[in-house]
């Protein structure tokens, strides 16, 4: 059990959904994000913090023991977002966890820094990075970030690459990317209990029918997801009827992230 866990993105979609979950993990809970929240229970507190802003990152990670990075740009943004919030955000969090006695960090990269394989292949964690975004190429520069601290530093990460973490599959491409909370939840469980956890890449999917990703390189963590999408395939394939296998989006891992334009090209 940790004592202080710093939830960053608290106030996006993942965040409210594992925030009821944490106790099981940590006694207090300090939570983060550049937008407000109200609702704060006994055992969090809140601090509104611009994750490009080094010294309120500092200040914040002071005094964690863990940490679950969420927060940052979700989706395909301008580049000066994605930039303040996933790149100079990110380096920020990891130079306060240097500073700050370096609490293991489990980080929200994304399938879409894969989205560019084809969904024939099938991935582990060593595949080259073919990131689908510029949102894409953020997570990979995280990830990147975690190998380099910890190999120069000894800073402990888990880049957790999510598929689609919602509370139901909302399409056919979901049924192997979709991860329940309650598997996240498990699974930074145990990144933080493992004797050494290193850095170390996972594919954050639950136990779907189907997969396009390999996580024996993570086998150690002993990873067991307990949910499937299996019981919404029959609602989600009536109700997207017939693909187009020809269709970019369906061809590729990424989904509609590979047909989303230049986001500076976009009116
Ligand atoms: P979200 O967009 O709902 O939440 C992200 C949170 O980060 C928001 O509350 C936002 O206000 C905050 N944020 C954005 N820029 C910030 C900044 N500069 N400083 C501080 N906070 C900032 O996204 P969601 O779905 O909750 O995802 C959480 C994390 O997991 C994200 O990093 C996302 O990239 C990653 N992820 C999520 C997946 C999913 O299926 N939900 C799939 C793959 C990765
Ligand atoms: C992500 O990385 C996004 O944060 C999320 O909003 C979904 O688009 C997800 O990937 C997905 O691929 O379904």
């Amino acid at each position: 059990m940790l004592g202080k866990l710093l939830l960053t993105g608290a106030a996006g979609g993942v965040g409210k959904a594992l925030r009821p979950l944490l106790p099981r993990i940590a006694q207090t809970v300090l939570l983060s994000d550049i937008n407000d929240i109200q609702d704060v229970a006994v055992h969090e507190s809140f601090r509104r913090c611009d994750l490009g802003d080094r010294h309120a990152v500092d200040e914040l990670v002071d005094g964690v023991d863990g940490i679950i990075h969420l927060g940052g740009i979700s989706v395909e943004k301008s580049f000066d977002l994605i930039l303040n919030g996933n790149i100079v955000g990110v380096y920020n969090l990891f130079e306060a966890a240097r500073h700050h006695g370096k609490p293991r960090i489990i980080f929200a990269s994304s399938n879409h820094v894969v989205g560019y394989y084809r969904r024939d292949q099938y991935l582990d964690s060593t595949a080259v990075p073919r990131p689908d975004s510029l949102y894409g190429v953020s997570k990979a520069f995280g990830e990147n970030m975690a190998s380099f601290y910890f190999d120069k530093f000894g800073q402990e990460c888990l880049s957790v690459r999510i598929g689609s973490c919602f509370p139901k599959p909302a399409n056919p491409r979901m049924l192997a990317t979709w991860l329940h909370v309650e598997d996240l939840l498990d699974l930074c469980a145990r990144a933080f209990e493992a004797p050494r956890l290193g850095h170390t890449i996972i594919y954050g999917a639950s136990g779907n029918d189907e997969t396009w990703w390999d996580n024996r390189h993570a086998a150690f963590l002993g990873w067991k997801p307990k949910h499937s999408s299996a019981q919404w395939r029959a609602e989600v394939l009536a109700e997207a009827g017939a693909q187009d296998p020809k269709d970019p989006a369906v061809i590729y891992q990424g989904g509609a992230f590979v047909t989303i334009g230049h986001p500076s090209d976009e009116a």
